[in-house]
């Protein structure tokens, strides 16, 4: 009798995604501190919220709010801060229809945006702050999505002379490592996610080493997600060009990384990444049905 081979699926809160059909595009949405002296008392959340409809209308898959900087040598932003950023716009977009990513390492953001109706939470640290794993294996959780990430050292020193031995393998192992904890405690398989942490205590090769061997990352057939969007890697291969200059080498770098495997990719210009990956898809199936 032929086997009719098993479809798999990307569990994201709400939402579920075959991981047979299209690569997803998460657009990334950075929350800027509401200002009194400006905008409004409001402006943080109304400028994110236009921008997320733009998006929308874009085409974007999953929406990633992010209250805090991760940027090289960015410092920390309270926690009080961060929930005064993120918790109103995933309120003001709850039905909006697409799934709400929050990029958030703090348990305590975790738990206060899965309350307010996030689907995915992206965490930088791959949920070795004490108390994340909890957070998501607790029933509250249901079944939000985990995006687990590769970062080597901090945000404030990660580019201080990264250094590996085998780049691919040493985050691979990482990975495995965090699958094996989330699945002790209770996490289906189902809800996870694996990234590489393209710029996060990486130079240029390493990240480009670990792009070209992204397959090696997809661990136990588990989707993964590369954020490669206006990254120092592209301004690198450029010769210096700054972020908004780099907008062909990321849809480039994104279709790189669909080739690979991906099956996400966080990007800051969802319309064209959005047309590429179509165009990706449509010659992957020889055919424009399925686009
Ligand atoms: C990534 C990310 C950033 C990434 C995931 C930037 C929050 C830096 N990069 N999350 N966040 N993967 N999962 O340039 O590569 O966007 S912030």
């Amino acid at each position: 009798m032929q086997q009719i081979p098993e479809t798999r699926y990307f569990q994201c809160g709400r939402f579920r995604f075959a991981l047979d059909e299209r690569p997803l595009v998460m657009g990334i949405l950075n929350v800027t501190p509401d200002s009194f002296s400006d905008g409004g008392q409001h402006a943080g959340r109304d400028a994110a919220v236009r921008h997320a409809e733009q998006m929308i209308a874009e085409g974007v898959d999953i929406i990633d709010i992010g209250g805090e900087s991760s940027r090289p040598g960015s410092a920390a932003l309270p926690l009080e801060d961060e929930l005064a950023r993120v918790i109103p716009v995933v309120e003001a977009l709850r039905d909006c229809g697409k799934p709400l990513s929050i990029d958030t390492y703090k348990p305590e953001v975790m738990r206060a945006a899965m309350a307010a109706g996030a689907d995915l939470i992206n965490d930088i640290w791959g949920f070795r702050m004490p108390g994340a794993v909890e957070v998501l294996a607790a029933p509250v959780a249901g079944r939000t999505g985990l995006c687990v990430m590769h970062m080597q050292r901090d945000p404030q020193t990660m580019q201080e002379d990264p250094h590996y031995q085998d780049v691919v393998g040493e985050v691979a192992d990482f990975l495995a490592e965090r699958i094996a904890v989330l699945r002790a405690a209770g996490i289906d398989d189902a809800r996870l996610s694996l990234d590489p942490g393209f710029g996060f205590g990486k130079t240029p090769d390493h990240n480009l080493r670990l792009l070209g061997q992204l397959p090696r990352i997809a661990l136990e057939g588990l989707p993964v997600l590369a954020g490669i969007s206006r990254k120092s890697t592209l301004g690198a291969i450029l010769g210096g060009r700054p972020p908004q200059q780099r907008i062909a080498a990321s849809i480039a770098a994104a279709v790189c990384a669909v080739e690979r495997g991906a099956f996400i990719v966080r990007v800051h210009d969802v319309e064209q990444t959005v047309d590429a990956v179509k165009t990706w898809w449509a010659v992957r199936n020889e055919s424009v049905t399925a686009a």
